[in-house]
């Protein structure tokens, strides 16, 4: 069902000498660090790949509205409530900005959301995980949203143009969406008995897959390779995980919790937390359509899209009257 439609076949990168002429100029631009505007010329791969990650994570944040939408209504209080509604909101405007910027690549956002209604397209693994307490929403914005800036800044130094300074501005509102997740749990983790086991179940169920959220291991990456190389993504998958895991090794003492990896450990000479083993098997089981909730989260964006019809044909009524009017 979520075979992808869009195929970038890059598994190998191409020698210079494998290149045409056009490609090693485009290459050499690339390398000098310019950025690739929408009218430049590009390689049919290099624009299909970008219409790939892009559309995906356009489509992770629009989904990624549900599992925190769903607490809306049942915030703790006013104030916690205007947050949230306010964060969720960002979520929209990120979507938003991200359709605009795989829109100069050539394919339109309708296309794009038809793709994703039809499992043709993906949208990031996370978002298949039910928010069952308001625990959750602390670890999501501290886990998920911390992952989601981690992969992101330095997609701010991404080769195309549009996505690079789209990146800027998301990554400013999620720094403050990771912070107010943080600052939601330190609360719960300094409350009851009852708060501090919520605090730490959600944290137990949030973790890994979070952790899965960087994609597969760089072996088992198809896409890596070129994409590096396209600057497109500036470090690999694995790198990305790692500074996730020491950042959130640290932090999670400040809550007095812990992990859920009996594994974590400090390691002196590589500098890092050794960690224990993923289950990937979990991760291509959602990509795959059947995590959790797979099923319910695209139902519920067919449903809206399919509600919202009379705005959009209301919308394009208007602009043709006036177009009359003024004709
Ligand atoms: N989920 O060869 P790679 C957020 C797929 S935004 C689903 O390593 P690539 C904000 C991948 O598409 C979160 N699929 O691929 C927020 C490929 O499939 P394909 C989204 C995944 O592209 C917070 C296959 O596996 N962020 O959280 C995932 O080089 C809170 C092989 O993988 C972005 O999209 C996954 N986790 O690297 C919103 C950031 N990982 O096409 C609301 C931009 C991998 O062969 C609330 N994207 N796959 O069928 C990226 O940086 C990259 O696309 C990666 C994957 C790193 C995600």
């Amino acid at each position: 069902m979520y075979a992808q439609m869009v195929k970038t076949d890059a598994k190998r990168v191409k020698r210079p000498e494998e290149m045409s002429e056009q490609e090693r100029a485009f290459q050499a631009r690339i390398d000098r660090g310019e950025k690739i505007e929408p009218k430049d010329w590009m390689p049919e791969d290099y624009r299909r790949t970008l219409i790939r990650q892009i559309g995906q994570h356009a489509h992770s944040e629009i989904v990624g509205q549900l599992p925190e939408g769903n607490w809306i209504t049942r915030a703790p209080s006013l104030q916690r409530k205007a947050i949230l509604l306010a964060k969720v909101q960002d979520e929209a405007g990120h979507g938003l900005y991200l359709y605009s910027a795989a829109e100069t690549l050539g394919i339109s956002r309708d296309e794009l959301i038809a793709m994703l209604h039809s499992g043709r397209m993906k949208y990031s693994s996370i978002f298949n995980y039910p928010t069952l307490t308001w625990a959750d929403i602390g670890a999501v914005g501290w886990l998920v949203d911390g992952a989601a800036i981690m992969n992101q800044v330095p997609l701010c130094r991404a080769s195309y143009g549009p996505y690079s300074r789209a990146m800027v501005r998301i990554c400013k509102e999620e720094s403050f969406h990771q912070r107010q997740g943080f600052e939601i749990l330190l609360v719960l983790s300094k409350g009851s008995a009852a708060q501090r086991r919520m605090c730490q179940d959600a944290i137990d169920r949030w973790w890994w897959p979070s952790v899965m959220m960087f994609g597969p291991n760089d072996e088992a990456s198809p896409h890596s390779a070129q994409s590096m190389q396209w600057k497109i993504k500036r470090f690999s998958n694995d790198d990305l995980r790692q500074r996730f895991i020491d950042v959130c090794a640290e932090q999670v003492k400040l809550l007095g919790m812990r992990l859920p990896d009996r594994e974590l450990k400090w390691n002196e000479e590589r500098q890092h937390y050794d960690h224990g083993p993923i289950d990937w098997s979990e991760f291509y089981n959602v990509i795959n359509g059947n995590g959790p909730c797979n099923k319910e989260r695209l139902a519920v964006r067919v449903q809206a899209h399919e509600e919202g019809a009379w705005v959009r044909e209301a919308a394009l009524a208007h602009v043709e009257k006036k177009r009359r009017r003024y004709a």
